[in-house]
């Protein structure tokens, strides 16, 4: 589907300018962020630099950017309501903040089209020069910060400082980008939430998607993604499927209490390096029974990677017109059956893995069984 002429130049983006995180114990899960994931933190803000209220550490790999918050003393609006996020979601991602060449404009725009404005653009300044800041309300307590830091060349924002790597980092980083962010929205409700990117953001679907037929037979969910007009921004929106069995995303939004984010996929250009060092340091992934590799070279065709490469470390494939990708899940990062994170590694393909979909969604299910929910 093509937009109407002109929108995609009424929200233009420079791409993903955080993934920001509200936990019940940021230290530690920064931590965990250097140690099992490669990141490198590169700022910090709390007590010990002026604020009071809440301690934020932000991690990197390569233009990937993590921030981890928690309240260390609730005082303002904002303070309960990541005290309230953390007590009603769990640890999840509560902003998926958005770095854009004209914060006012993009925040006209979006409230001109009917998006919820949570913050008026503001400016913050420092030594470093000026950030101007807005945002916007999107599914469940999810929001879209809108940041131009084209005047700004601190670590993160004003009110943070430098600070260096937690553990130190690989010589090698394991991922180098964002790829896409997915939300799960509830039943019967994503086409609104498509209806949302494409009004507010001027974002187009992108061709794949998982429909009623496909939802019906295995998947028990339905997905469709939108990306801006540079592909840079790019979220998929599930819905649960009624089906045979409960869906992942009916337990996904029981225990996260709501819609929220699901998973964050991150751009690896050496999938088979990552997930041996990520494994080795402790992260779980989901298990692809042996008879998926049994046939995966007669429909993939030749990849980077030995068939039995992806078959020891359970990596997936898909092939589409455009070129293949490599692809891998892992289990929830937290207790709650709730936010996971995917590698990929794209050779040409702009796709999600739709030919992954039944293995992937059929190892989703083992788990739900493995926990109860199902
Ligand atoms: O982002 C996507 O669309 C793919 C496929 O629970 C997917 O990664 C969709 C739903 C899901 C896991 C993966
Ligand atoms: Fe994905």
């Amino acid at each position: 589907m093509t937009a109407p002429s002109g929108t995609q130049d009424d929200f233009p983006v420079k791409g993903m300018d955080a993934v920001v995180f509200a936990v019940g114990n940021a230290k530690q899960a920064a931590h965990y962020y250097s140690t099992a994931f490669g990141m490198r933190r590169v700022a910090y803000a709390g007590p010990e630099t002026g604020s009071r209220e809440t301690a934020s550490y932000v991690l990197e790999s390569g233009s990937a950017r993590f921030v981890f918050t928690s309240v260390v003393k609730p005082e303002s609006d904002h303070g309960r309501f990541l005290a309230d996020h953390v007590a009603a979601h769990g640890d999840g991602v509560y902003d998926l903040a958005i770095e854009v060449p004209d914060a006012r404009a993009a925040y006209a725009h979006a409230v001109g089209n009917g998006a919820t404005g949570l913050t008026e653009p503001y400016e913050l300044t420092d030594e470093h020069g000026t950030v101007v800041l807005a945002a916007i309300a999107t599914y469940g307590q999810t929001r879209h910060t809108l940041v131009d830091r084209s005047r700004y060349d601190g670590p993160y924002l004003p009110g943070y400082a430098a600070a260096g790597p937690i553990a130190a980092p690989p010589d090698k980083r394991f991922f180098q980008a964002v790829d896409h962010c997915v939300g799960n929205v509830e039943l019967g409700r994503m086409d609104e939430w498509v209806g949302f990117y494409n009004k507010v953001m001027g974002f187009t679907n992108m061709k794949e998607f998982v429909g009623d037929d496909i939802a019906t037979e295995y998947s028990a969910l339905m997905s469709k993604v939108v990306a801006d007009g540079s592909r840079k921004v790019k979220f998929p929106l599930n819905e649960p499927a009624v089906g045979k069995k409960k869906s992942q995303i009916d337990e996904y939004l029981e225990f996260y209490g709501g819609p929220g984010v699901q998973h964050i996929a991150l751009a690896t250009n050496d999938i088979v390096a990552s997930v041996r060092a990520m494994k080795a340091a402790g992260v779980e992934f989901l298990d692809t029974p042996d008879s998926y590799y049994d046939t995966l070279g007669e429909w993939v065709g030749e990849t980077r990677v030995p068939v039995d490469t992806l078959r020891e470390l359970k990596i997936l494939a898909d092939r589409d017109e455009d070129g293949y990708l490599l692809q891998i899940f892992t289990k929830p990062v937290q207790d709650r059956p709730t936010v996971f994170f995917e590698m990929i590694e794209r050779h040409g393909s702009m796709g999600f893995g739709k030919g992954n979909f039944k293995a992937l969604f059929e190892a989703i299910e083992r788990e739900q069984e493995r926990r109860g929910n199902l």
